[in-house]
């Protein structure tokens, strides 16, 4: 079944739920209807206690995200453009902490804001056609859902500066050389590929796949020590599970 606001379709097959930004005669450029829509639908799908795995793709056969929308960005001062920011830096968090594992399947252009998007996702599969790159230094801005934060975390800072500070656009089999995208597929096979990585995973003890979650995501922003701590209390929380009994 597929339903969900037009701007955001949802379709939900057994324990995986597909999410796809619906804007592909602007390349499903990020405007705010669609981050708002994008919000209350990952609030809602959260809530879906029979849900294992969630799998983000944009419509059409270009673009995953081709960014923000560049034409309600032209104007903003300032200070709404701080503003802008962190409220799209609020939904790259409600992926990045979202409960289940976020995969993005990256069926085009994913620049800038989408670029971003698909770095706040757990994992990252590329099709053939796919493209990655942060056109913001070309248009005098930084890049400002995440991208600084997450692009280093994934790669290290000199990826980072490189991919930022020149904006050069890169093909799926170079992502996946620099470990931003796990797999490249053919395009007409992508979602095949997302939905059967997505059935594997929801497989798995759903305790131990939200705990696993948690202590990677959150270990990265702590010391050894801290997230060894963490690792020791994920573990724990597996031994009141039936998954951990049986
Ligand atoms: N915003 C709005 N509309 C867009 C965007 C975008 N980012 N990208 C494409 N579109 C629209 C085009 O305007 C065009 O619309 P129309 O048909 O009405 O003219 C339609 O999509 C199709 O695009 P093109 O005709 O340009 O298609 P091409 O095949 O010629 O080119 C490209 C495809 C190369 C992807 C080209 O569209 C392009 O360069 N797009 C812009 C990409 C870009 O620079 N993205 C980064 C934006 S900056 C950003 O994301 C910052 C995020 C952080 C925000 C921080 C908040 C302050």
């Amino acid at each position: 079944p597929i339903s969900g606001m037009d701007l955001i379709l949802t379709e939900v097959k057994g324990q995986v739920a597909l999410m796809t930004l619906n804007r592909p005669k602007e390349l499903n450029a990020l405007n705010r209807q669609l981050l708002e829509d994008l919000s209350e639908t990952l609030s809602r799908l959260k809530e879906d206690s029979k849900l294992r795995v969630l799998i983000i793709t944009g419509a059409g056969d270009r673009a995953f995200v081709a960014g923000a929308d560049i034409g309600e960005m032209a104007d903003m001062d300032r200070n709404q453009a701080e503003m802008f920011a962190r409220f799209g830096n609020r939904v790259m968090n409600q992926i990045h902490y979202f409960p289940l594992p976020v995969i993005a399947a990256v069926n085009g252009f994913a620049l800038g804001g989408g670029f971003e998007l698909a770095l706040a996702c757990d994992l990252r599969l590329a099709s053939d056609k796919a493209s990655f790159a942060f056109p913001e230094t070309g248009l005098g801005i930084t890049p400002g859902f995440g991208g600084t934060q997450r692009l280093a975390r994934q790669t290290g800072p000199m990826t980072a500066f490189d991919l930022i500070m020149t904006g050069r656009r890169i093909k799926a089999q170079e992502a996946k050389d620099l470990g931003l995208v796990l797999d490249v597929i053919p395009a007409d096979l992508l979602l095949d590929r997302a939905w059967d990585l997505a059935s594997s995973i929801a497989q798995k003890a759903p305790v131990a796949i939200r705990e696993a979650k948690r202590a990677i995501r959150d270990g990265l922003d702590l010391t050894l020590t801290e997230g060894l701590t963490l690792e020791e209390v994920a573990f724990g929380c597996c031994f009141e599970t039936q998954d951990q009994k049986k």
